[in-house]
C-alpha cells in the first residue's frame, strides 16, 4: 500500500501542517477585497479560502486563470479587488503564471506554491514558497491542505487531530468499498461543497473512476438517475448530528442499492476544520488506484501542470 510516493505525500499532512503553524499567517483586512486565482485544485483550495473568509466578514473571491484569460478580465479585476492571490502548487502552469504577468503593476498580486524560485513567484510582488511541501508525484495532495490550513490561520487556528482523521478515513475507505464501487459521488454544501469538489476531482485523477459532486438534497434533482450498485455516496455534513433530511438522503441511496457514509465534523469550529476533509477522497483514489492496478504517482493522461 505505502510504496508509493502519493501514499507518503497525503500521510505527511500533519507534519506540513506544524511547519504551517510555524509560519505567519497573513493578516487579512476587512475593507480589502481579495479574489484567489488558479487551476484546478488550486483553485479549489481558493473557492474553500475565499467562502469561509466570506463566512468570517470579508470580502473573498475565487476565479480560475483560465476564465480571467478567456473573457479578458483584467480591468475587472483591478477595479473590483485590492489584492489578487495567485495560487499554483508547481508555480508553472501556464494559465495563472499568465494572468500574473498581465495584472503585474496594476493591482497587488501574492502568488502561493509549494517550491522556491519558480516563475510564479518570479512575476508576483510577494510570494509564500512552502518549499516544505514540495511533491514529486503529479497529484496536489498533502500540499493542497497545508495552503488552505496556512490561509485559514489568518482568521483562527484551529486545533485538529490529524493522525486521527487519517485513520478515521482509512477505516471508512475499507475494502467494501475499495473493491467493490467504481461511481464516488461527493455531497455538501458551501466549502463542503468546494470539499466535495475536490475530492471528486482527486478520486477522478487518480483512479480514473467516473465521479461527480454536488449541493447535498440537489442530488435529489437529476442526478440521483444515475445511482446504481456500483456507487458509493459520500456527504459532507456541518452538523454533528446530521440533519434528518442528510439522514433520509442516505437512507434512500441505501434502498436503490448504493452505499453512503455521512462524515460529521470532528472539531467545535465545523468550517474551519474544512481542511482535512480532502483526505478522505485523497486516500479513496489512491487505493482505488492500487486495485485497480494503476499507478497513482502518474496517472495516464495527466501532468504535473498544464501547459497552454
Ligand atoms: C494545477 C493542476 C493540478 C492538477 C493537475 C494539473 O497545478 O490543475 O491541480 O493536479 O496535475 O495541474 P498547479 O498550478 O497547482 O501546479
Amino acid at each position: 500500500m505505502a510504496s508509493f510516493k502519493t501514499y507518503y505525500e497525503i500521510m505527511k499532512v500533519g507534519e506540513l501542517f506544524k511547519t504551517v503553524d510555524k509560519m505567519t499567517p497573513p493578516k487579512f483586512e476587512k475593507v480589502k477585497r481579495y479574489i484567489f486565482i488558479g487551476c484546478g485544485s488550486s483553485y479549489n483550495a481558493g473557492l474553500i479560502i475565499s467562502e469561509i473568509m466570506r463566512k468570517n466578514g470579508y470580502s473573498a473571491d475565487a476565479i480560475t486563470a483560465g476564465e480571467v484569460l478567456v473573457k479578458e478580465m483584467f480591468d475587472e479585476i483591478i477595479k473590483n479587488y485590492d489584492l489578487a492571490i495567485l495560487i499554483s502548487r508547481t508555480g508553472y502552469t501556464t494559465e495563472t503564471v499568465k494572468v500574473a504577468e498581465l495584472l503585474k503593476g496594476r493591482i497587488q498580486t501574492l502568488g502561493v506554491t509549494c517550491d522556491r524560485k519558480t516563475p510564479l513567484a518570479n512575476v508576483c510582488d510577494l510570494a509564500y514558497e512552502l518549499d516544505f511541501a514540495h511533491e514529486d508525484s503529479v497529484i496536489m495532495t498533502g500540499s493542497f491542505s497545508a495552503i488552505v490550513r496556512l490561509f485559514l490561520n489568518g482568521i483562527k487556528r484551529i486545533d485538529i487531530d490529524v493522525e486521527e482523521v487519517l485513520k478515521k478515513f482509512d477505516e471508512m475507505t475499507s475494502n467494501d468499498i475499495v473493491h467493490k464501487k467504481s461511481h464516488f459521488i461527493f455531497l455538501g454544501y458551501r466549502e463542503r461543497y468546494h470539499m466535495a469538489k475536490e475530492s471528486a476531482l482527486k478520486v477522478q485523477e487518480l483512479s480514473l473512476d467516473h465521479s461527480e459532486f454536488h449541493e447535498t438534497l440537489e442530488y435529489r434533482h437529476g442526478p440521483i438517475a444515475l445511482l446504481s450498485p456500483n456507487s458509493h455516496v459520500v456527504i459532507f455534513s456541518e452538523f454533528k448530528n446530521p440533519s434528518p433530511l442528510e439522514e433520509n438522503l442516505a437512507k434512500e441511496i441505501m434502498d436503490r442499492g448504493a452505499s453512503a457514509q455521512i462524515i460529521v465534523p470532528f472539531t467545535n469550529d465545523p468550517a474551519l476544520e474544512v481542511q482535512v476533509l480532502n483526505l478522505y477522497g485523497q486516500l479513496l483514489g489512491y487505493k482505488r488506484a492500487i486495485h485497480k492496478g494503476l499507478n497513482p504517482d502518474k496517472p495516464h493522461g495527466l501532468t504535473k501542470f498544464v501547459s497552454l
